[in-house]
C-alpha cells in the first residue's frame, strides 16, 4: 500500500477515500474481523454503486414514526395529493417518490428500490427542485416489521435525512437513539421537522419544544440545528422546509457528502478498535493500516509521517 494524499477533485477524493478504507479492511485483517470491518465493507460497496449513478440527483427522504404527518408534509411540497394519508396508523408501507425535472432517474429509484414513482415538472415556479428525487417512507418505528425493514433499507441509501416529529413523540428513543446519535458526521445532509404545531395551544409552547428538540438532537451528537415548525395539515411553515429542500438540492453535493459521513464513521470506529487492540505501532502493516484509516476518516496523518521520518 503506498499512502498519497488526495490532490484530485472533491469526487476523487471520495472514491479515494472509499479506497483507502478498503485497504485497511483488507490489510487490517485479523485484527479488524469483526461488525465494523463487515459494515465498512458495505459502505466501501454502496459508495462505489451509488457514485457510479451519481448524476445531478439528490434524494431526500421523509423518515419518522408513525402518524408524524410524513405523507401530509409530501403532498404539500409536491402540491397535490400523491401519498396516502389516513387516521389509520400505520398508513405508510410502501416508499413513494416525487421525481422533479427532466434527467432520467430510473437507474436511481431502481437502486433505491422505489417503484411508486410520480414525475413532475420542474418549470416555472418549480424550477427550484430540479433534481429532487422526495421519497416519503413508512414509519421507523412501526409495529408492523415490514414497515421497519422498507425504512431502514431506503434511508440506507438515501442523499439527505428529512426527521419528521411531532409534539408528542419528539424525544422518542427510537428517533434519538436509534438514528440520531449514530449520525454524527452526516450535519450537512439532515434536517429536522416538529409538524403538527397546530395542536400546540399554549403560549410559546412551540417555542419551547423546538428548544427542546434543538437541545435533545445537539445531545445526540448530530449537530446544531435550525428546528423547521410546520403544520402540513394547514401548510404552514412548508415554505421554509421547501426553501431548504432547493438550497440543499441546489448544491448538488449531498450524495457525497453523505457519504462521506458514511466512510468518516466506519473508518473511526475502526480507528478507536485499532486503538483499543493495541497492535504495535513499529508494526509495519499496523502503520499502514492506522494511515489507511486516517485518511478515510479524514483526520490528517502528516504529523505521523514526519514523527516517523526523525
Ligand atoms: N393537526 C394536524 N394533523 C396532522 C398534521 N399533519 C398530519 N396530520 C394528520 O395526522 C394523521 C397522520 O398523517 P400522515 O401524513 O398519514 O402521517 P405519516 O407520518 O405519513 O404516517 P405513517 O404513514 O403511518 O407513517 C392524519 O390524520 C393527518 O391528517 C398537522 O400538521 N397537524
Ligand atoms: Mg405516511
Amino acid at each position: 500500500m503506498s499512502p498519497r494524499r488526495s490532490t484530485g477533485s472533491r469526487s476523487e477524493s471520495l472514491t479515494w477515500r472509499a479506497d483507502q478504507l478498503q485497504e485497511a479492511i483488507e490489510t487490517g485483517g485479523a485484527e479488524l474481523i469483526s461488525d465494523a470491518a463487515i459494515a465498512g465493507q458495505r459502505v466501501v460497496a454502496k459508495v462505489r454503486e451509488r457514485w457510479a449513478l451519481k448524476g445531478g440527483r439528490t434524494v431526500v427522504s421523509l423518515a419518522g414514526a408513525t402518524g408524524s404527518g410524513k405523507s401530509t408534509l409530501f403532498n404539500q411540497l409536491v402540491g397535490h395529493t400523491v401519498a396516502d394519508i389516513s387516521a389509520r396508523r400505520p398508513t405508510t408501507s410502501r416508499a413513494t417518490a416525487a421525481i422533479w425535472g427532466d434527467e432520467d432517474a430510473t437507474d436511481l429509484l431502481n437502486w433505491l428500490g422505489v417503484n411508486q414513482r410520480h414525475h413532475l415538472s420542474a418549470d416555472g415556479d418549480q424550477s427550484d427542485l430540479d433534481g429532487l428525487v422526495l421519497i416519503d417512507l413508512p414509519d421507523f418505528d412501526s409495529r408492523e416489521l415490514a414497515n421497519r425493514v422498507e425504512a431502514d433499507r431506503v434511508l440506507e441509501r438515501s442523499d439527505v435525512f428529512v426527521w419528521v416529529t411531532d409534539p408528542q413523540k419528539y424525544a422518542d428513543a427510537r428517533l434519538h437513539e436509534d438514528y440520531l446519535s449514530a449520525l454524527k458526521e452526516h450535519e450537512t445532509v439532515m434536517m429536522v421537522v416538529l409538524n403538527q404545531i397546530d395542536r400546540v395551544s399554549e403560549e410559546g409552547g412551540v417555542e419551547g419544544i423546538k428548544d427542546d428538540l434543538k437541545a435533545l438532537v445537539a445531545a445526540d451528537g448530530a449537530g446544531d440545528f435550525t428546528i423547521y415548525g410546520t403544520s402540513a395539515r394547514m401548510g404552514l411553515g412548508v415554505s421554509d422546509v421547501r426553501q431548504a429542500i432547493g438550497s440543499v438540492v441546489a448544491e448538488r453535493n449531498a450524495a457525497e457528502n453523505r457519504l462521506v459521513g458514511d466512510l468518516r464513521t466506519s473508518a473511526t470506529s475502526m480507528l478507536s478498535m485499532v486503538g483499543e487492540t493495541e497492535i504495535a505501532s513499529s508494526d509495519v502493516v499496523s502503520d499502514d493500516l492506522l494511515t489507511a484509516l486516517k485518511q478515510a476518516a479524514g483526520v490528517p496523518v502528516v504529523l505521523d509521517a514526519v514523527q516517523r521520518n526523525t
